[in-house]
């Protein structure tokens, strides 16, 4: 079966040199960063190591914590809300308020004599997502200069290739360079290194690059390297630092000299072995028919198009590739997760430090890790919480009195899980039970029953404890939560007090109750637990329900009050459509849940990157293609940068945006929440034909999809664990093993059920 049909968009090009970081483009291996600007006569790779953080571990738990808990309860069923906040900012604040920044590890300068913009030709500068390299070519007079770079996760190293294509025509200066707290020393005529602190306290680092030569000579002038004559150079540039080595001068050098030994073809070799398998999990083809010529446009003249209210589909398809090349580079089997910026981040004091806020934007990093086959990049995300875990049950235990392990609104390296910032934004304490779902999906993905009992379960558990003490019962026997915030939401009382500290919002209740199921689901399939499953049980049935206001919404707080923000960018109460489902299996939360998605659309709702991409997958579930292809383009249009990073306003790089759109792109083609798989079940009439292979449903499937004028045309299922496949289906279906037919449904949402094997392949094929 031939699904893949048309060529796919997968490389971002421009006509012109990067003026500014939102117009350089990205390489990672994971652990190194680097932005490209392509300057010609004077070129800043700006660098990023992703354990360069200041400050180093803190204990900021709140010891007064304990006893102010009651007392704001108190002021809280009082209505002195705002009361509530001034007595929580000192009593239950982290003590030190805040975490510390994610830092730039600094720059790679290239410096090219007589180069001017003014004089080269030709110019052109890419980033071809198959590849994971970027490449920079121009010419001057006769003379071809070219540049080729990637981060390469199989020699850790970063690797830039210079070239010209006359002999000895090459000449250029190179350094190092960090603005503070490092020093650059030149060691030799090809070496130059870096070495520094991140202030008094935090990582210590240490940078090397060698420039390897064909032809030329290479000295030192100043702190530079400076070769000339030379036909070829490959600079290999290596970090270390002490969060991971403690001898990581030693490892530094010795990771430079392992890899500037490789020849340059090889090092080439080894990054594509390594890179390609990850990005050729998935292909993503959405049709583009009569725009065909719209890939000839560089990137940011087809952007600028799109702005203008210009359909193109292929930068739809476009933007999906890169948001998994982004995941793949900023997330390998041990490094550390993907921050708010990946591991992008040129400054010393980033937005929101480009640390983990994870009352969204973490988890959002992570949605399409699943199902667009990449659960192995899932798992520095799984070794973060490991991290969390033994400040997190300190937390639970000096500032709740409570068992268990639980997190604040943030986290940082040090996976640090006291409250940070001030109450109405940090005093939320669901953090690390909403990340430990992400623990259960990746069972749900895979059924590795091994990683349930070793990793999964422990932390799925310990995480509920906490939460099991921190419910307060009442006088009739119900539990309620709190208090806590909707993150970041404001509401009104009717004494006019504006306040976000409350009881019970809808999602922390939601999410109190999909960890308990989730946590009875693997203990039953783990066979242990019993007196804690009936204890998980017993809390499900004595939570609140979820509650439907006066304009017939899915309230977020407990009371129907009057929404300072009706547009909010928090979609928070609407947790239970997406990332979970427990809302859509009754119609009255299902339908109250959209009524208010439309209201906050009504109001303005989306109003960032990430809040639009939540709003793709929202309208998914919904099963509206249109209404989800409709916030694709608005993403374009108004939250993305030349460089396709997605934007917070005003003008900030957060990369949950592109992140999550590829989640949103993946659930409006393929869902499996629920107990069943629905293909194409939010087809935007935009998307007429195209196909998709290889994303994950959950049961351990892997799906290929293929429509044709908006309607399902085939599909493959490859059983990974041979487990029974219900699929959901509008149109009527036959299920084909070995040419066989072996299943059969009628279509109108009928579920086709048929047991599989491993390893093995199916086909639908759809009946006339
Ligand atoms: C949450 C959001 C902000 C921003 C920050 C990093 O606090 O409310 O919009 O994305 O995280």
């Amino acid at each position: 079966m031939q699904f893949h049909q048309q060529k796919q968009e997968t490389k971002l090009w421009y006509r012109k040199p990067a003026k500014k970081w939102l117009q350089a483009l990205p390489l990672g291996s994971g652990r190194i960063g680097a932005m490209v600007h392509g300057q010609v006569n004077r070129e800043v790779i700006q660098l990023n190591e992703d354990t360069v953080w200041t400050r180093g571990p803190q204990n900021r738990n709140n010891p007064d914590s304990l006893q102010t808990i009651d007392p704001i309860r108190r002021l809280l069923s009082e209505g002195k809300v705002e009361e509530a906040h001034d007595i929580a900012d000192m009593g239950m604040m982290g003590v030190a308020r805040r975490q510390p920044p994610y830092q730039t590890l600094g720059e790679l300068n290239l410096f090219f004599p007589g180069h001017k913009d003014s004089i080269m030709e030709d110019y052109r500068r890419e980033l071809d997502l198959e590849t994971g390299i970027a490449t920079v070519t121009y010419r001057i007079q006769d003379t071809t200069y070219s540049r080729e770079m990637f981060a390469s996760a199989a020699d850790q190293a970063l690797i830039v290739r210079l070239k010209a294509d006359r002999p000895n025509r090459l000449r250029f200066g190179a350094n190092l360079f960090r603005k503070f707290d490092a020093v650059t020393e030149t060691a030799g005529p090809d070496t130059v290194s870096l070495d520094g602190q991140c202030g008094a306290w935090g990582t210590k680092f240490h940078v090397r690059m060698k420039a390897v030569l064909e032809g030329g000579s290479s000295r030192t002038l100043g702190d530079h390297l400076y070769v000339e004559g030379a036909d070829a150079v490959t600079l290999v540039l290596t970090v270390s630092t002490d969060f991971r080595y403690e001898q990581y001068r030693e490892r530094c050098e010795e990771e430079l000299q392992q890899a500037s030994a490789v020849p340059y073809p090889v090092l080439l070799e080894r990054h594509l072995q390594e890179y390609r398998p990850w990005f050729d999990r998935m292909k993503l083809s959405l049709g583009c028919v009569g725009q065909e010529e719209l890939a000839e446009l560089p990137t940011d003249e087809r952007l600028a198009r799109v702005k203008n209210g210009d359909e193109d589909t292929g930068l739809t398809e476009l933007y999906f590739h890169y948001g998994r090349y982004l995941l793949i580079s900023s997330s390998r089997p041990g490094t550390i997760p993907a921050n708010l910026q990946g591991i992008w981040n040129d400054s010393y004091v980033p937005p929101w430090d480009s640390k983990y806020t994870i009352n969204i934007n973490i988890q959002m990093n992570y949605w399409p890790a699943e199902v667009c086959n990449m659960a192995e990049l899932h798992f520095p995300l799984f070794d973060h919480l490991d991290r969390m875990l033994p400040q997190g049950q300190e937390t639970a235990r000096v500032q709740y009195g409570a068992r268990g392990f639980m997190c604040h609104h943030n986290t940082d390296l040090w996976g640090d899980t006291a409250p940070t910032d001030y109450a109405r934004a940090g005093l939320w304490q669901m953090g690390a039970a909403w990340l430990c779902f992400h623990l259960w999906e990746h069972y749900a993905f895979s059924l590795d029953t091994s990683f349930l009992a070793e990793r999964g379960y422990p932390l799925m558990k310990e995480a509920s404890l906490f939460i099991l003490d921190f419910l307060l019962k009442d006088s009739d026997g119900m539990f309620h939560i709190g208090p806590t915030v909707s993150p970041e939401n404001s509401f009104r009382l009717p004494n006019g007090e504006t306040g976000r500290l409350c009881m019970d919002p809808a999602m922390d209740v939601q999410i109190a109750r999909g960890l308990f199921e989730r946590c009875i689901k693997a203990a039953e399939i783990l066979q242990v637990d019993e007196e804690l499953r009936r204890q998980w049980k017993e809390a499900c049935s004595l939570l609140p329900e979820p509650k439907i206001g006066r304009f017939g919404q899915l309230q977020e707080w407990d009371e129907d009050y009057e929404e300072v923000d009706p547009g909010h960018r928090h979609l928070s109460h609407l947790f239970g459509v997406f990332p979970d489902d427990q809302l859509l299996r009754d119609e009255r939360w299902s339908h109250a849940a959209r009524v208010a998605l439309e209201r906050r659309l009504q109001y303005g709702g989306g109003g960032t990157g990430w809040s639009l991409a939540w709003i793709i997958s929202l309208w998914a579930r919904f099963n509206e293609g249109d209404q989800a292809h409709e916030m694709i383009a608005k993403l374009l249009r108004v939250s993305t940068a030349d460089n396709m990073l997605d934007l917070h306003p005003p003008q900030i790089f957060q990369i949950d945006g592109n992140l999550g759109a590829v989640a949103g792109i993946a659930e409006m083609l393929l869902q499996s929440h629920e107990g069943a798989i629905r293909l194409l079940p939010a087809l935007p009439l935009a998307w007429p034909d195209g196909s998709v292979e290889g994303l994950r449903a959950r049961g351990g499937f892997e799906l290929s999809i293929r429509w044709q004028e908006s309607l399902l045309a085939e599909a493959r299922v490859v059983s990974h664990n041979g487990s029974l496949c219900r699929l959901q289906s509008k149109l009527p279906v036959q299920i084909l093993h070995n040419g066989q037919p072996i299943a059969q449904g009628h279509g109108a949402s009928d579920i086709v059920e048929f047991p599989t094997e491993a390893g093995a392949v199916y086909h639908l094929r759809v009946l006339a």
